[in-house]
């Protein structure tokens, strides 16, 4: 089984939490991209669900697959989100935002009910951190606001090394909402809740990646099988 298939895999666990009538939120990344193939087939057969999605990609994807679309201003609430992860740490903790839509998926993950998350078991860590953490931040005052980030990291002796993404012509990366991101190298969180908090203290920080106490289950998949990881 390639880590495609393990992605698949996953994803088909985690259709078997839809039902129809269902509000969700769909992720984005490549296994996200998993479950919303297999979403469409299940709607063609039948499934009535409405979704909102958390990247234009999404949008696009969901949109040619006639799954039927709304958004959090009509429907601000939903039943079920489902995304992937680029880390899934102890209690669930999980980094996402490697896909660089880490502010939509978040909110999105916010209005949701209950969050699973999708992953091959290479996402799995006993320690947040390894993957750097991507932080959305305003164009405005960058280099301030990537000061205020190094010193967060000094004060919590987390190695301050902070890279701006690119995109593929070497031009800082936008995201859906017109930010940057700055991928963080911390290396070990052993604290991520002191690092959100501190990071939501920083007026040009929009959000980060660590999304804790958002996941209510994971399905990660390996070459033996996939398997849940519940709270
Ligand atoms: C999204 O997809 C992101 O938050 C994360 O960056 C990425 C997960 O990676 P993959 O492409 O492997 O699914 O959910």
């Amino acid at each position: 089984m390639t880590p495609d298939d393990m992605k698949r895999e996953a994803a088909r666990a985690a259709l078997t939490h839809v039902e129809s009538g269902m509000r969700l939120g769909l992720g984005h990344g490549t296994t996200a991209k998993h479950f919303v193939d297999l979403l469409g087939e299940k709607v063609r057969e039948g499934l009535r669900v409405t979704c909102v999605p958390a990247s234009e990609f999404t949008r696009g994807q969901a949109e040619s697959l006639r799954i039927p679309l709304t958004t959090l201003d009509d429907t601000p609430e939903l039943d079920l989100c489902v995304d992937g992860a680029d880390e899934i740490g102890p209690d669930l903790g999980l980094i996402k935002g490697g896909g660089g839509a880490l502010l939509r998926e978040k909110i999105v993950a916010a209005a949701a009910h209950s969050m699973l998350v999708i992953a091959d078991d290479s996402k799995v860590v006993s320690c947040l951190g390894r993957f750097a953490l991507p932080v959305e931040v305003v164009p405005f005052g960058l280099g301030a606001t990537r000061r205020a980030v190094e010193r967060l990291a000094e004060r919590l002796a987390l190695p301050p090394v902070l890279v701006l993404r690119k995109d593929a012509d070497g031009h800082a990366f936008v995201t859906d909402g017109g930010h940057h991101i700055l991928d963080c190298h911390f290396e070990r969180i052993d604290d991520p809740a002191a690092l959100a908090a501190g990071l939501a203290t920083i007026p040009g920080v929009v959000e980060h990646g660590l999304f804790l106490g958002f996941a209510k289950g994971a399905y990660v998949a390996g070459t033996s099988g996939v398997r849940f990881i519940g709270p």
